[in-house]
């Protein structure tokens, strides 16, 4: 019987669970013995010129080692002249957010660096800050006034063809804000380096060594061979540890320039402000539809608030447009988006990376009209979800979707759920004048997964002379669970047990070439990689034993479960995986697997929420959250259901509780965990997930991301559910996050008080 689809305790745990994790900052390692700190010197303005910086009294200061500014990056390339937009390694003449970096002090203890940062002093001319994305839009205000704009990358028709909606009967417009968030990783941005007068090693907390090599190789301008990167284990990164922010480049350059080995790690309240956040969107929309419930046109009209900097350029805007017609088939469909700069946190990829946002919007709207038109929403997505005989579906957008079940999907949530039971228990409630109403929300999703699928990923398995295997995979764990789902695919293909697999990864020198995790791409794309690995090295064992046994290579058995080799009837003489290791010889046995899948794949699902919110105080409570989420097979349910708990955690956070917020002036407001109501397991009830396994044929085991799915699905869910548990009030919509204010003077206008 194979391992996969098994409950596997992961065998990262006992480790992480009694000697604990080694992060970067834990690192206790001779390279990096008697390393200094840095400690940043941030803006405190969101918008200023910068006059003149003096570093003497800093200078001066216990422990100072050095303190550099950007007049001291004399030996890295100028920033490209052909992007006037490019972000600095340290600000030089201007400042455009608060915790921009403008200097770097290096001490020999962090308490040195704590205290002589406050003596550096910088004059700044303040600038007037342009922080909301539809004021910048309207580039009064402009963060690059030799760019003559703060839009990026405006893309989609200049004025759109109303034709399509004068002929529905309904049309609704409405402007959504999907909310900034910050991505609030347990581990913060970290890293460290040493300089061997030749290379630089950096071991740092990311997603993907590889890239974050390329990146620090291309700061510090010299050829990647002379960078080498090293992850230790990754507390978390939720996309915004994709590469490494300047910040980290900085570390590298001060370990050369210093020829001593430096450390650094933010603090919270500086990841809060100074790590890229996500989401922040406004959408302008307009959906148009008959009494019969059918949707005929959709309009998406939005703007990607960048923040200071387009970090990651049109991507998120993009994922957004590739995904605004989501689940369901809708004749007409019309986008237009705009990327626009603020004096704010730049935005990056942020757990879902543009497409949480596109589901939010529809799955809101979907209950706009279905309350509009007078029917159940669950009737209304049946009537319009793309029924399951329509795959490989391509959309308006050009995806092609390739597997999926929606209605199926929907209706064995609803049947988990008792949505009949539910509906009468709401209507008990509000008939009894109860102050605890109930709110079922809905949401159906479909979210593209590998959408990179270009890049591929790495993969070599070596088999040696003790039986045991090694797996190098390009792919990057920050808590997933890959040595455990690695180790299994192995053992699924050759019989060696589980805990004779070890699994490398994040080190440049061992991996030189990979893509890393983000894009829900991990077991699809690197997971593959693993497993075409093991077939190749089954076939070259076919051929040794077949030699070593004199017979035919197509009469050689492998039994996974002894993991030996015998012929056909002759279960007697066997030959292990040691042995075959010994016959390969001098190259031993190793395959090396680039995978490239041919297309990105599909999961999809369905939630419901069931709120309770208190009508007197506006508290919004989750009570109960039914998910089914299918990513196709699951190699271990455990493993998925971790992801999809930590995605729906997540995305309950961005309805109810969780929002990066400014002042008029670009001052973040919400810079510490006191402030930034981030979610915890008090606030929520245990999940009620359901599975259901449509393979994709992209891949030989059928499978789809599931890292993001959970996130996409609950926000949603959660949101309709607060204005469900409302609408019978004449409360119509509630802005994310539904906190208690927001949802009481939703209740006080809508009764008119
Ligand atoms: S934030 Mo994701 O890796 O698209």
């Amino acid at each position: 019987m194979s391992v996969l689809g098994t409950r596997v305790v992961r065998i990262e745990d006992p480790r992480l669970l009694t000697t604990g994790a080694t992060y970067v900052d834990d690192l206790r390692i001779p390279q990096l013995a008697g390393a200094a700190f840095v400690t940043y010197v941030r803006s405190p303005l969101a918008h200023a010129r910068i006059t003149g910086i003096d570093v003497s009294a800093a200078a001066e200061a216990p422990g100072v080692v050095a303190v550099f500014t950007a007049n001291d990056l004399d030996d890295v390339p100028p920033p490209p002249a052909d992007n006037p937009l490019a972000e600095p390694l340290l600000a030089k003449d201007v400042v455009r957010y608060v915790g921009e970096p403008v200097a770097m002090v290096i001490t020999e203890t962090r308490a040195q660096g704590e205290d002589a940062v406050e003596l550096v002093a910088v004059d700044y001319e303040p600038l007037d800050a342009v922080v909301d994305v539809e004021e910048a839009a309207k580039d009064e205000v402009l963060l690059f006034p030799e760019a003559g704009t703060n839009i990026v990358a405006p893309n989609g028709p200049e004025e759109f063809d109303d034709a399509p909606f004068a002929e529905c009967e309904v049309v609704i417009e409405r402007t959504f804000r999907n909310q900034r968030v910050a991505p609030v990783p347990m581990e913060v941005r970290s890293a460290a380096a040493a300089w061997d007068g030749e290379r630089v090693t950096v071991w740092s907390s990311n997603q993907n060594a590889q890239t974050t090599r390329m990146i620090i190789a291309g700061g510090l301008g010299v050829e990647p061979d002379k960078v080498r990167v090293i992850t230790p284990d990754v507390g978390g990164g939720f996309g915004a540890k994709i590469g490494v922010d300047r910040d980290t480049v900085l570390v590298a350059w001060a370990a050369r320039r210093l020829g001593r080995a430096v450390r650094w790690t933010e603090t919270r309240s500086e990841s809060l402000i100074a790590m890229q956040h996500g989401r922040a969107q406004v959408h302008k929309v307009k959906l148009g539809g008959n009494r019969d419930g059918k949707i005929l046109a959709y309009r998406m009209d939005f703007m990607q608030d960048a923040g200071a900097y387009p970090r990651v350029g049109p991507l998120l805007a993009n994922f957004t447009t590739l995904m605004v017609p989501a689940v369901y088939e809708i004749p007409t469909v019309q986008i237009r988006s705009k990327v626009v700069l603020t004096n704010t946190t730049p935005v990056g990829a942020y757990r879902g990376a543009g497409r949480p946002e596109a589901t939010a919007t529809i799955e809101r709207l979907v209950d706009i009209f279905a309350d509009e038109i007078g029917m159940d929403p669950a009737e209304v997505r049946r009537r319009n979800l793309i029924p399951a005989d329509k795959f490989p579906y391509t959309t308006a957008t050009g995806l092609v979707y390739d597997s999926g079940e929606y209605v199926k999907a929907l209706d064995r949530v609803l049947e988990a759920a008792g949505y009949e039971e539910l509906r009468a228990e709401q209507e008990r409630r509000r008939a009894a004048g109860d102050t605890k109403l109930l709110g079922i929300g809905l949401s159906s999703y479909v979210e593209v997964t590998a959408l990179d699928f270009p890049n591929g990923e790495t993969g070599r398995v070596v088999i040696h002379r003790d039986g045991s295997a090694t797996v190098y995979t390009g792919s990057h764990t920050q808590g997933q669970g890959h040595a455990t789902s690695w180790a299994m695919i192995v053992q699924d293909q050759l019989g060696i047990p589980m805990d004779k697999v070890t699994v490398i990864h994040g080190d440049t020198d061992a991996i030189p070439v990979g893509t890393g995790t983000y894009a829900s791409r991990s077991l699809q794309v690197g997971g593959i990689a693993v497993h075409e690995c093991a077939v190749k090295i089954k076939e070259q064992a076919r051929e040794l034993a077949a030699r070593e046994l004199e017979a035919d290579p197509a009469d050689l058995v492998l039994d996974t479960d002894s993991g030996a080799w015998h012929v056909q009837g002759v279960p007697g003489t066997k030959l292990d995986w040691a042995r075959l290791a010994e016959l390969a010889g001098e190259d031993g046995l190793t395959a090396d697997v680039h995978f490239k899948p041919s297309r990105p794949t599909f999961p999809f699902g369905a939630h419901l929420a069931v709120v309770e919110v208190d009508t007197e105080t506006g508290l919004v409570r989750l009570v109960r959250h039914i998910s089914l989420d299918d990513a196709g097979p699951l190699i271990n349910p455990i493993l998925a259901e971790g992801q999809r708990h930590g995605g729906i955690a997540q995305g309950v956070a961005q309805a109810l509780y969780e929002e990066m917020a400014y002042d008029a002036e670009g001052n973040p407001v919400t810079a510490s965990l006191a402030d930034y109501s981030m979610i915890s397991a008090a606030e929520l009830p245990s999940f009620e997930l359901l599975t259901m396994e449509t393979p994709t044929d992209v891949n030989p085991l059928g499978v789809k991301g599931i890292g993001e799915a959970g996130t996409i699905g609950a926000t949603p869910a959660v949101q309709n559910a607060v204005v469900d548990a409302l609408s019978h009030l004449g409360v119509r919509h509630i802005e994310m996050p539904a906190t208690p204010e927001r949802v009481w003077k939703a209740i006080n206008e809508a009764r008119g008080s």
